[in-house]
């Protein structure tokens, strides 16, 4: 069951899709959907956001992912993830190849040390414009970084999968970019946290700096936080 508008942009408008994850690991949400959920129907710069939900779940999520690519046809592919412990909104830089996770997805599943996509690349950057973004953050006055690794869990999963799809799928995918940002608990999962409404915000700047961005600004050696 794909939770996820029904209705399709009107010719010309573009589509960006932002995903976020159901609650995992016993949690009771997850705030990656919360702010996907809360970012449904804006528009930033004639593009129209498509907020879905992916399942915590190795495999599944991926399939569901190709199917919202096919469902939506999207210039753009913003993934969300839930990151206890972390301070900012982090946008990632990376996919690796690998699957080993440190506790039960949401069918019980824990893969360890296998592949993504066996023969697959060992790794994908993320196509979207991570220093802009973050630019983009930082102005909206929330905390962000740029990350060197989204671990090797569900969103690992997901961000290398995305990549592989965009850079094998025929016909359609040609310059859709793609990545994943991953974010803290809210207030009352944990510490540190940041709140909700400052998450979308950011997030919401973050969008117009990669819609606006043609190529990624440099900010210099270092500038990741
Ligand atoms: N965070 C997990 C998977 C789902 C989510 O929101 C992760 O960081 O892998």
């Amino acid at each position: 069951m794909l939770h996820h508008a029904s209705h399709y942009a009107p010719p010309g408008e573009r589509v960006i899709l932002l995903t976020g994850f159901d609650p995992f690991g016993g949690d009771t949400l997850n705030p990656s959907w919360l702010i996907a959920q809360a970012l449904h129907g804006q528009r930033v710069g004639g593009h129209r956001v498509v907020a879905a939900q992916l399942p915590t779940v190795f495999g599944r999520s991926l399939y569901q992912l190709e199917a919202l690519l096919e469902a939506h046809r999207p210039s753009m592919v913003v993934c969300l993830g839930q990151a206890g412990g972390r301070t900012a909104l982090s946008i990632e830089r990376v996919g690796i190849n690998i699957n080993d996770a440190r506790i039960p997805d949401n069918t019980g599943a824990q893969p360890i040390d296998t592949p993504v996509v066996p023969a697959g690349p060992a790794a994908y950057f993320a196509s979207l414009p991570v220093k802009a973004m973050l630019r983009g953050v930082q102005r909206a006055g929330v905390p962000g970084e740029v990350s060197q690794t989204a671990g090797t869990f569900v969103c690992n999963h997901v961000l290398y999968g995305l990549m592989h799809l965009l850079a094998t799928r025929s016909g359609g995918a040609a310059g859709v970019r793609g990545g994943f940002i991953h974010v803290p608990w809210l207030p009352g999962q944990g510490a540190p946290y940041l709140p909700l409404r400052d998450m979308v915000r950011g997030l919401y700047m973050a969008l117009w700096a990669a819609v606006l961005a043609h190529e990624d600004i440099a900010l210099g050696a270092g500038a990741t936080h």
